[in-house]
């Protein structure tokens, strides 16, 4: 309707008439702004009666002024959707409280007080799995960021830490199991109700903030097992699942030990409580959480046998475990003071989590593996709209900033201080932090002025990674001169939303000039940028050397240089740095790519540059000192994200065909040598050992090449590893290659593969996802037929994620040129929003990126983002998302 038309009510307030209301815009919250809580919480006592439909929250805190902040009359508890059913303050009825905007506000005299608001909460109708909710008959918790408020008026915000006592009882049938974090301290039967009912009450003797809080109850049995940490106390271990699952808890279970282990040897760290509970449950959020002394876990990142589970899956096992139980001490000891420092708890983490997997998987596949994570998802956040410094200034909803950049880059920025100071004093740096923060709520700065007094290193431009926003680029010239070479590094720090204006960062470059005649270098370097632009010298250089740079990937940057296709080659062929000779490969592809996706390559110069990299390829697979695993590696093309992210504005279609153009010649080109490794592969054991995975991988990978260039041998060797697989690994990648094909073996081998494993949710997640991801022609009327299939359903988020996660991360069909993919995303926001926003606000990302494609696709995109912020009752999150990308 015209807004000139709209009729005015009574009182000319036009929100009362049928015109939809104005979107409220959510509070922007500042980093500026924060002030310490004018109340102390030394301790909180929770009583809960369970019930799936009903739960009633007795809590009780003790409260006390906190002689570091102003002080106030009045106590603010935080509270969403929650009405109190009694107010007490000390032991006596309160009337002098209110309700402002969710949050119960209490007037308080200056001293000390206990307070005991009782609540109600219906766990079963709670879709959005926040706070406490039922699923699959059990209760459990998600408390951060701010998910506490939804189970009792509380003072949620990480740096107010209290010690906590919880009482739970329900009904024996349905909650034989009851969990909180802590030490169990007493549990009985409840009196006057026979037999039917019971509690137990749990102590946690860590101060932690309230997003560490949880609770599960439910019918669940365990995996026990114990470790005994470096000053000998028994830590007793349990991995809690449904009946059924038990058996695929073991490799959770090693991990855990492991990570224990790992821990101590390599940070010094030791676990603090009797027990280390972990729960598995099915209807999560996201991957994990780490709870004091309770995990709570997706399901995804615990149940694994050969049968049902990938090799990645169990490196993704292996690795959320150590990432939730490295927590308690980076998060949980040691925790944030706001949620803008949210980075100082997972950058670091995520840095310890990859320290250890590279320990566990091998150093340079893992490398390698969190670089191309790190490209396809952190980079496109930072070129976007979305864009934020690791330590954010501001936000409206705190779920939208569990990033790849707080996460991942965050992790980078640490990795870079230890590039720069060496492993021994980065250690003395971080059990410096560790002593000095223990049991606070500490900031970024808190933790890079550590770094500094424990290393004895100056970190003050370093800073700047915490405040800037956007990939850095650092443009690379090689010159030589008579005996010397010269290598000249320029940088520009990107503008970003909010940031027009960027100063240089300290950008740590290791390097290697290798002589091209013997193919060896003289040692590794540091070239360590901190102005805009310097040139290194190198003397004793007869001939122009090849450069090898950021080797090891050791800082998150772009390189941009002109290297020959000879260098790159050689590189590919000879570099001893794992991941300087996978980038080598990498930039050898992307180059020819863009170039051709730019137009203008003349037939000859696009068959020399083919001829090129068949070449390199080739050597990859016949060069016997390779193990598979990187093999595997170097065979992989770049994602169609990376090649894109390399052109200001990109055509999707045209990518997608040059890419697939390019693989498909490969495939034959490459024919006989890539049957010969399938075959040679299919040799190998079923086993979990690295030559076995290593095997696996390059098996699949044949099959892609092989399948795009001969889709009648593609179908029938994947068919054919498909029915001899004796992993889920092999059945997954042959099931993946024969979704993209057309021929009669992708039905037989979908269907069988349903049948095979309906009832398993987590093995059908990946029957919907490969269907979504996959590059057939009609995957949008797949997608859409699998979104109206009996399995499908909006309120578990693995299974929304594995049909449309995959979905909005297919180049092909997610861009498809009508427009329909980026449809579909939209009216599944839509849809999603109201029952769980903060996985609806996920989806909006992949739209947001519109300004970096083509016209036709933008304005469709655009048009998309708009219908969505037009829509009445947005949530917060997808509210935040969707303007920020429209801006
Ligand atoms: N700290 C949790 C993430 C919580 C996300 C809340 N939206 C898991 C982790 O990073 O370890
Ligand atoms: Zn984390």
């Amino acid at each position: 309707m015209d807004i000139a038309r709209t009729p005015s009510t009574p009182d000319g307030n036009p929100e009362m008439a049928d015109a939809p209301p104005a979107p409220k815009q959510p509070p922007l919250i500042r980093r500026e702004d924060y002030t310490p809580f004018p109340w102390r919480v030394p301790e909180t006592r929770l009583e809960f009666a369970l019930g799936i439909e009903t739960t009633r929250v007795t809590a009780t805190l003790v409260v006390a002024p906190n002689p570091d902040s102003a002080p106030s009359q009045e106590l603010r508890l935080s509270g969403d959707g929650l009405e109190p059913r009694s107010v007490e303050v000390d032991g006596q009825g309160a009337n002098d409280w209110r309700m402002d905007d969710g949050d119960l506000v209490i007037a308080l005299s200056p001293g000390p007080h206990e307070v005991r608001i009782v609540t109600e909460i219906d766990p079963a109708a709670n879709s959005q799995l926040m706070g406490l909710y039922a699923s699959n008959g059990m209760l459990c918790t998600q408390c951060e960021a701010e998910g506490f408020r939804r189970i009792a008026f509380f003072p949620d915000r990480p740096d107010v830490l209290s010690t906590y006592t919880v009482r739970m009882e329900g009904p024996k049938e349905l909650f034989p199991v009851l969990l909180s974090n802590g030490n169990k301290v007493d549990e009985g039967d409840e009196h006057g109700a026979g037999d039917a009912w019971h509690w137990a009450e749990w102590h946690d003797p860590w101060p932690k903030p309230s997003y560490l809080f949880a609770l599960v109850a439910g019918d669940l049995v365990s995996r026990k097992d114990s470790f005994t940490t470096m000053s000998g106390r028994e830590v007793e271990l349990a991995i809690w699942v449904r009946a059924e699952d038990l058996p695929r808890t073991s490799h959770a279970m090693e991990s855990l030990k492991k990570s224990m282990k790992w821990d101590e040897e390599v940070f010094g760290r030791e676990y603090d409580l009797d027990v280390f509970n972990i729960v598995a449950v099915g209807d999560f959020n996201m991957g994990a959480m780490e709870n004091k002394g309770l995990n709570v876990f997706n399901t995804k990142y615990v149940l694994a046998d050969p049968e049902t589970a990938t090799d990645g899956d169990y490196d993704g096992i292996e690795g959320v475990i150590a990432h939730e139980y490295f927590h308690n001490w980076s998060g949980n000891r040691v925790t944030c003071r706001d949620w803008f420092q949210l980075s100082l708890k997972e950058g670091f983490t995520v840095l310890r989590d990859q320290m250890f997997s590279q320990d566990m998987q091998g150093e340079a596949v893992k490398r390698i593996e969190d670089v191309r994570l790190l490209r396809s998802v952190q980079f496109p956040e930072d070129s976007g709209p979305l864009a934020h410094p690791i330590r954010p200034d501001s936000f409206r909803e705190i779920s939208n900033f569990y990033t790849s950049t707080i996460y991942n880059k965050g992790a980078e920025v640490i990795r870079m201080m230890r590039t720069m100071m060496g492993a021994e004093s980065f250690r003395k740096g971080t059990d410096l932090y560790f002593e000095r923060h223990d049991g606070e709520a500490a900031t970024c700065e808190d933790f890079v002025k550590a770094m500094e007094d424990g290393a004895g290193v100056d970190l003050g431009q370093f800073r700047r990674w915490y405040s800037q926003a956007g990939t850095p680029k650092v443009e690379v010239e090689l010159t030589h001169d008579g005996e010397t070479a010269r290598l000249t590094l320029r940088q520009t720090v990107p503008p970003t939303p909010g940031q027009p204006d960027k100063l240089p960062m300290v950008i740590p470059l290791k390097l290697a000039l290798f002589d091209r005649a013997t193919g060896r270098h003289r040692g590794e370097e540091l070239a360590v940028l901190v102005g805009e632009q310097t040139t290194f010298e190198y003397a004793g250089f007869a001939e122009k050397p090849v450069l090898s740079i950021n080797r090891g990937f050791s800082a998150p940057v772009s390189i941009e240089r002109e290297a020959s296709v000879e260098d790159l080659v050689f590189l590919a062929a000879h570099d001893d740095d794992p991941f300087a000779r996978y980038e080598a490969m990498q930039e050898l592809i992307v180059g020819h790519l863009v170039e051709l996706v730019g137009g203008g390559l003349s037939e000859a110069a696009r068959d020399s540059a083919r001829n090129a990299i068949g070449g390199a390829l080739r050597a990859v697979i016949t060069d016997p000192k390779l193990d598979d695993s990187m093999r595997g590696e170097l065979l992989m093309l770049p994602s169609q994200t990376y090649i894109s992210e390399q052109l200001l504005v990109a055509d999707p279609g045209r990518v997608h065909e040059e890419r697939e153009a390019l693989k498909a010649w490969l495939g034959r080109t490459l024919e006989a040598e890539l049957v010969a490794m399938h075959e040679r592969a299919s040799g190998a054991s079923s086993g979990i050992d690295q030559a076995a995975r290593g095997a696996r991988k390059v098996k699949t990978q044949a099959l892609v090449f092989l399948a795009a260039g001969n889709p009648a041998l593609g179908e029938r060797i994947a068919a054919a590893q498909y029915d001899s697989a004796e992993t889920m690994t092999d059945r997954q990648g042959a099931l993946m290659v024969l979704c993209g094909l057309t021929g009669p073996e992708r039905t037989h081998k979908l269907i069988d593969f349903y049948n095979r494993y309906r009832g398993n949710p987590l093995v059908i997640d990946k029957w919907f996802s490969l269907q979504a991801a996959s590059l057939h022609p009609n995957t949008i009327e797949h997608v859409k037929a699998l979104a109206g299939h009996p399995d499908f359903t909006l309120k578990n988020p693995n299974r929304v994620r594995s049909l449309y996660m995959a979905f909005a991360g297919n180049p092909h069909a997610f861009h498809a040129a009508s427009g329909e993919g980026y449809r579909m995303v939209a009216d599944l926001i839509l849809a999603l929003d109201p029952l769980n926003a903060q996985t609806a606000a996920r989806f909006v990302p992949p739209m947001g990126r519109w300004r970096r494609v083509e016209p036709g696709r933008a304005s469709i995109m655009r048009a998309e983002l708009e219908r969505i912020a037009g829509a009445q009752g947005l949530s917060r999150d997808t509210f935040e998302q969707v303007t920020r990308s429209l801006d």
